[in-house]
C-alpha cells in the first residue's frame, strides 16, 4: 500500500491558509483531514460546512472529513463529497453505522469508520463489506498536540491482521494523533497507511509545511 499523508487543518495556521495550501500542493499532499466536532461526542468545537466548501474552492488536494459527532447519519447531508475523498464516522457515535456508511458510499467517497482509544476494533466486523478504511485514533479526540496512547500501535497491529485474516487486504488503516516523525515510522511498521499529520510534525512550531511534509515522507519510507 502507497503511504499517504493527510495533513490537520484545524493545526494550519489560519492567517496563511492559502500559502499552507500552496505549500501542500507543491509536496503532494494526498488528502487534507478536516475536523469536525459538535462540543457533544468531544468536548471541543473545530471546523465547519462552510470551511470544508472554501478549502474545495481553494486547491483539488481531496478531502478528508473526519466527523466527531453524534448521530452523523442525520448530519452527513449537510457536507459535500464525492469520489477520491474520505469521510470517516466514529463507531461510537451512532447507532446507524451502517446507514452512515452507506450514504458516504452512495456519494461516491471512501468510507472510514473512527475508532477511539478504548473502542474495540470488531465493532467494524459487520460493515467490512462497506468500508475502505478504518481510523486508529492515537489520542482521545477532541484536540490536537497529545501524546500517543502506546497501545495504538499494538491495535493497529492487530487490526492490520484481523482484516488480512478476514481476507479484506484492501481496508487500510489511517491513524490520527501525535503523528510525530518518530511515531510514523513505527505506526506504518505496524500495519497504518494513511497519517494525520498536525502539530507533531507538518505544523510543527519549528519546521516549515515543505520542510515538514519531506521529513514525515523521509520517516514513512
Ligand atoms: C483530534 C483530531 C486530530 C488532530 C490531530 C492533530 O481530535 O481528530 O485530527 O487534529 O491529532 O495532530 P497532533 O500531531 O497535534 O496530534
Ligand atoms: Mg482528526
Amino acid at each position: 500500500m502507497k503511504m499517504r499523508i493527510s495533513p490537520s487543518m484545524m493545526c494550519a495556521d489560519i492567517g496563511k491558509i492559502r500559502e499552507v495550501i500552496k505549500a501542500l500542493e507543491n509536496e503532494d499532499a494526498e488528502y487534507l483531514h478536516i475536523d469536525i466536532m459538535d462540543g457533544l461526542f468531544v468536548p471541543n468545537f473545530t471546523l465547519g460546512t462552510d470551511y470544508c466548501r472554501q478549502i474545495r474552492k481553494m486547491t483539488d488536494i481531496p478531502l478528508d472529513i473526519h466527523l466527531m459527532v453524534e448521530k452523523p447519519e442525520d448530519k452527513l447531508h449537510w457536507f459535500e463529497f464525492g469520489r477520491g475523498d474520505i469521510v470517516s464516522v466514529h463507531a461510537e457515535s451512532t447507532a446507524h453505522l451502517h446507514k452512515a456508511v452507506s450514504y458516504i458510499k452512495e456519494q461516491g467517497a471512501d468510507a472510514f469508520v473512527a475508532l477511539n482509544p478504548a473502542t474495540r476494533f470488531g465493532a467494524v466486523e459487520y460493515v467490512l463489506d462497506e468500508i475502505e478504511g478504518v481510523t486508529v485514533m492515537a489520542v482521545n479526540p477532541g484536540f490536537a498536540g497529545q501524546k500517543m496512547i502506546p497501545s495504538t500501535l499494538t491495535k493497529i497491529r492487530k487490526l492490520r491482521a484481523y482484516l488480512d485474516e478476514k481476507g479484506f487486504e484492501n481496508i487500510e488503516i489511517e491513524v490520527d494523533g501525535n503523528v510525530s516523525f518518530e511515531n510514523a515510522a513505527k505506526m506504518k511498521k505496524a500495519g497504518a497507511s494513511i497519517f494525520v499529520a498536525g502539530s507533531s510534525s507538518v505544523f510543527g512550531n519549528d519546521i516549515s509545511v515543505e520542510d515538514g511534509m519531506k521529513k514525515l515522507r523521509a520517516a514513512l519510507e
